[in-house]
């Protein structure tokens, strides 16, 4: 099968999309909905854990949004490729710890600051939830970006692209990003790119 990727542009699909959108690749998009639509047998046949993204490549099958970019990277090349095999060590360590240590609390924030799932919209608790939950890391973060323009090398990759794509749910959720300088810098540098602006539109137009 040509490049699919599986998943409604208002999700973590959200991520891939913009990959694929950086690459300049042509692909097939089934907006897969994470609700119903992905509990689907015919879906399930493709991700078996019944959420999106998923991703089909020819005879490959991949889930989990990290891993199928970081594939797509190697695959397919600039911009998102990274040539050094300790930059690339260096990317799927930022990939893993981009969901492991923001991403259920960015989740959680991002409810509350727009009152999603039964919560009443509160944002400056949202911000303390964020504040607490991952103040050390984006600290981690900040600190790591002084005096560098992309997190990896000398330019954009998909580690910039896998980390800024976990911090989507920072910028849809309207979480104070200001005590980050560095980190509010690059978010806006990753976001200012066509790639991102594209696949942001995607997700405006699907949401409706
Ligand atoms: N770790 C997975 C998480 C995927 C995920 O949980 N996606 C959500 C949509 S944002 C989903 O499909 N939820 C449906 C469900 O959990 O049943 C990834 O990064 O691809």
């Amino acid at each position: 099968m040509a490049l699919t990727i599986y998943g409604i542009a208002f999700s973590r699909a959200f991520r891939s999309l913009w990959a694929v959108n950086e690459l300049g690749l042509d692909y097939t998009h089934v907006p897969t909905h994470f609700m119903k639509e992905s509990k689907q047998p015919d879906y399930l046949a493709v991700n078996p854990n019944g959420r999106v993204p998923a991703m089909v490549d020819g005879d490959l099958v991949l889930f989990e949004s990290m891993a199928i970019n970081l594939y797509l990277a190697r695959t397919y090349g600039a911009p998102l490729s990274i040539e050094d095999a300790a930059d690339e060590a260096r990317a799927v360590q930022w990939s893993f710890w981009g969901v492991t240590e923001l991403e259920s609390t960015l989740l959680r924030a991002m409810f509350t600051s727009l009152g999603l799932f039964g919560e009443e919209a509160d944002p400056e608790k949202a911000n303390e939830t964020l504040n607490k939950g991952c103040g050390r890391a984006l600290g981690v973060l900040d600190r790591h970006l002084d005096g560098r323009d992309w997190l990896v090398g000398g330019s954009f990759s998909v580690a910039d692209l896998n980390v800024a794509g976990v911090l989507n749910l920072a910028r849809t959720g309207r979480l104070d990003l200001s005590r980050w300088p560095n980190v509010s810098g690059w978010l806006d540098r990753c976001y200012d790119r066509p790639g991102a602006r594209k696949t942001l539109e995607m997700a405006r137009s699907a949401r409706g």
